[in-house]
């Protein structure tokens, strides 16, 4: 058996119980088969077994008091995944869904993201799962204060840096980044998505949906294609579903439908990016409200986004929201492309749909790398203690997204997989990991 399948199977057998770690890691060694493979020095080395294997995981329990006065229990996870290339990295999700094998997909992902951003960091991530929806101002930062009195002790600007991710956004991380620094008595970004009145980058909202939509249009531009005039479903309401239909809407797209966990909304004439946001952002209420805004506009309960003809498909809610008939569906409808600004969002026999029938694909570690990048840009500017200008952030968002683009294509086709972006990203992600591990010796 091969180096990259034995070790596989080994994982899997080794972390039973775990089908959504067991998924990442299966599309990922898949895609390094053959190139690790043929390279000894990583089996010599013991890459693999040390990639895949967390550096550290870090399990605790939150107690705190609801406005009811009863007490309640969340689990918390931190899964610091790699340090090769740099402090742990990566956001805290808040979600009931939150599992161990969640947090290790995500870490896992993240690693290689990271790495493809070609900045100093690790991968990490984390969460609970903890439902933060009807829950009063109150009651969340009761909950966020009691998981930093535990989580402090394992973060750092120069260890663990977390952020946002599902369900936590600038709400939560004030509470949190608030309780960190009374806790550790040391004013540092041992946070990034930080408010900008305390030390949080410009274009660090925007990151993930703007990265996503910049990177799509310089893809689509190599084809000849652009977003003017094209028809986009988006799916999810959140932060980075809302900023990719703003910039592409900017492009010239137009967006027809948003979805949230309970149904989705169609509007023939472009979506009204501002009553989602009052929706979503200000009343934290349900997509089911914008027909009050939109009479013309159609509610549909249930996940039937993807049913709704488009030339371009974004999915950025969550893990495995695109299923193999939803790809046969939009591969039907004649979709050109799809990019994953969500996590896993695609199964793996929706994206093998998307392969084989030569949809321009971009997986999530390359698609949604604008957020921790511009992370990454906040880290920098905390350190010098000089903040930038919109227009500089997102100038160097833009580059790097750039950037990414350049290394999967060349990546993809050195590998002799020429526009297969999943073994593109894949391996130029993991190229510069197990240099780097390579070179720090067996730790
Ligand atoms: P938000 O919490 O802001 O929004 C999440 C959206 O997805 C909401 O509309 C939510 O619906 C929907 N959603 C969440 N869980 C489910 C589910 N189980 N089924 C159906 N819909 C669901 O999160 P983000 O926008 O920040 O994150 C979205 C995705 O993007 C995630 O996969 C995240 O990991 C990824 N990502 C985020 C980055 C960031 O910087 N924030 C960076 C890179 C990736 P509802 O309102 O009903 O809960
Ligand atoms: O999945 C992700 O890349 C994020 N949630 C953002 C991570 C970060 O550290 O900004």
């Amino acid at each position: 058996m091969s180096y990259t399948r034995r070790v596989l199977a080994w994982a899997i057998q080794n972390n039973p119980n775990e089908p959504e770690f067991h998924q990442a890691i299966t599309e990922i060694f898949t895609s390094l088969k053959p190139f690790v493979d043929s390279r000894p020095e990583y089996e010599k080395a013991g890459i693999l077994e040390r990639l895949i294997e967390p550096e550290r995981v870090i399990i605790f329990r939150i107690p705190w008091v609801d406005d009811a006065g009863k007490v309640q229990v969340n689990k918390g996870y931190r899964v610091q995944y790699n340090s090769a290339l740099g402090p742990y990295k990566g956001g805290l999700r808040f979600h009931p869904s939150v599992s161990l094998s969640i947090m290790k997909f995500l870490a896992f992902e993240q690693t290689f993201k990271n790495s493809l951003t070609g900045q100093p960091l690790g991968g990490g991530k984390g969460g609970a799962d903890f439902n933060p929806k009807g829950r009063s101002d109150r009651e969340i930062m009761a909950f966020c204060q009691s998981l930093m009195t535990e989580l402090s002790r394992h973060i750092g600007a120069n260890t663990d840096v977390p952020a946002g991710d599902i369900g936590v956004g600038a709400r939560e991380i004030g509470f949190m980044y608030g309780q960190y620094k009374r806790l550790a008595n040391c004013v540092e970004g041992v946070f990034t998505g930080k408010g900008l009145s305390y030390g949080g980058s410009l274009v660090r909202t925007e990151a993930t949906g703007y990265g996503l939509i910049y990177l799509m249009d310089g893809m689509l531009k190599r084809r000849g294609e652009t977003f003017e005039g094209k028809t986009v479903v988006i799916s999810g309401s959140g932060n980075v579903a809302i900023n990719a239909a703003q910039k592409c809407t900017q492009l010239g797209g137009k967006v027809v439908a948003l979805s949230d966990s309970n149904g989705y909304i169609y509007d023939a004439d472009g979506i009204d990016i501002d009553a989602v946001k009052l929706i979503k952002e200000v009343k934290r209420g349900r997509l089911s409200m914008y027909k009050k805004h939109r009479p013309d506009s159609v509610y549909q309960d249930g996940r039937g986004i993807w049913s709704i003809p488009c030339d371009i498909a974004l999915p950025c809610a969550t893990q495995n929201e695109l299923h193999e008939e939803d790809a046969k569906i939009l591969v039907k409808n004649g979709c050109i492309a799809v990019g994953e600004g969500a996590n896993m969002p695609t199964t793996l026999e929706a994206t093998d749909v998307f392969l084989k029938n030569k949809v321009l694909f971009l997986p999530g570690k390359a698609a949604n790398a604008g957020g921790v990048s511009t992370s990454a840009l906040e880290m920098a500017q905390n350190s010098m203690r000089i903040p930038w200008t919109f227009e500089e952030v997102d100038e160097k968002l833009k580059e790097i997204m750039a950037n990414i683009g350049k290394s999967i294509d060349e990546a993809a086709k050195e590998a002799d997989f020429e526009g297969n972006f999943v073994v593109g990203a894949n391996i130029a992600g993991f190229k510069k990991l197990a240099e780097a591990m390579m070179q720090q010796g067996v730790v």
